[in-house]
C-alpha cells in the first residue's frame, strides 16, 4: 500500500518509526516524503540517512532541502573559522537557510560528516535526485503529490513545466483547484493556517489534502494512505 506523510521538520526518528509501525506499515508498503524532513526540529539530519537507506521510501523536495542544496557548499571544508571567506553570496544564502531553523540540521549533518563522510555523501545525492513530485494510483484513484502545491497553475500547463520554486512555496487558498481528474496531496502550509478547527489533523480541500499537521511548531506529523484514505496519529 502508498503511505505518504509530510513536513517532519526534525521530529525525533524513533517516534516517527513508532507512527509508521502503528500504521501497519512494512517492507512489502510504500512510503513518501513530501519534503521538509529537515530544520527546527532537532532530528533532521537522522531523519534524512533513514530515509536515503530504504529502498522503499521516496523523498520529495521540500524548500528547506532546497535551501539545503543551495548551501552544500558548507560540507566542503569549511569551519566555523573560515566562513569569512565565502563570497557574499554564499553568506546571504546561508543565513536565508539559517533563519529558517537550519542550525540543528547543520550540526547534525556535520556530526554525520566527521563520523562517515560517505553516509554524508549519501544523504547529499539522495537531495539531489528528490523529485519535484510524482503521481501514484491507489484505491482506483489518481494523485500528484508535491510539496506546496502550483503557483499560477494551469490544467493544461504540463507538470514538467513548473519551476522548483512555483512547487515548493506556494500556498493554496482554501478555494483553491486543480486538476479535474486527480486528487493532490500537498504539505508546507500547516492545516492550522486554514483554521484553528483544523490543527493537528489532515485538511480535505476540494480536489486537494493537506497533510502537514503542524510538526514544525510542536505538533507530530500525520500517515494518509492513499489506498483506503486512512488517517494515521500518534
Ligand atoms: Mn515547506
Amino acid at each position: 500500500m502508498i503511505y505518504v506523510t509530510s513536513d517532519l521538520h526534525g521530529y525525533p526518528l524513533e517516534d516517527f518509526l513508532a507512527l509508521l509501525d502503528g500504521a501497519g506499515f512494512s517492507d512489502r508498503d510504500f512510503l513518501f516524503v513530501l519534503g521538509d524532513v529537515i530544520d527546527r526540529g532537532d532530528e533532521g539530519a537522522e531523519l534524512l540517512r533513514w530515509i536515503a537507506e530504504q529502498p522503499n521510501v521516496q523523498l520529495i523536495l521540500g524548500n528547506h532541502e532546497a535551501m539545503l542544496l543551495a548551501c552544500d557548499f558548507v560540507f566542503d571544508d569549511i569551519t566555523d573559522d573560515n566562513l569569512s571567506r565565502l563570497s557574499s553570496d554564499k553568506l546571504s544564502t546561508l543565513s536565508t537557510w539559517l533563519y529558517n531553523g537550519a542550525q540543528p540540521t547543520l550540526s547534525g549533518l556535520r556530526r554525520i560528516r566527521d563520523r562517515d563522510p560517505d553516509v554524508l555523501e549519501g544523504i547529499l545525492d539522495c537531495l539531489r535526485d528528490a523529485p519535484l513530485y510524482e503521481t501514484a494510483e491507489a484505491g482506483g484513484k489518481k494523485f500528484v503529490l508535491v510539496h506546496a502545491g502550483f503557483e499560477n497553475f494551469d490544467k493544461n500547463r504540463n507538470l514538467d513545466d513548473y519551476a522548483a520554486d512555483e512547487l515548493i512555496w506556494t500556498r493554496p487558498d482554501r478555494d483553491t483547484r486543480y486538476f479535474d481528474g486527480a486528487t493532490v496531496i500537498l504539505g508546507h502550509t500547516p492545516t492550522h493556517y486554514y483554521g484553528e478547527e483544523h490543527r493537528g489533523k489532515i485538511l480535505h480541500a476540494d480536489g486537494w489534502i493537506d497533510i502537514d499537521t503542524g510538526a514544525a511548531g510542536g505538533g507530530a506529523p500525520a500517515l494518509l494512505r492513499l489506498d483506503d484514505m486512512q488517517e494515521f496519529y500518534r
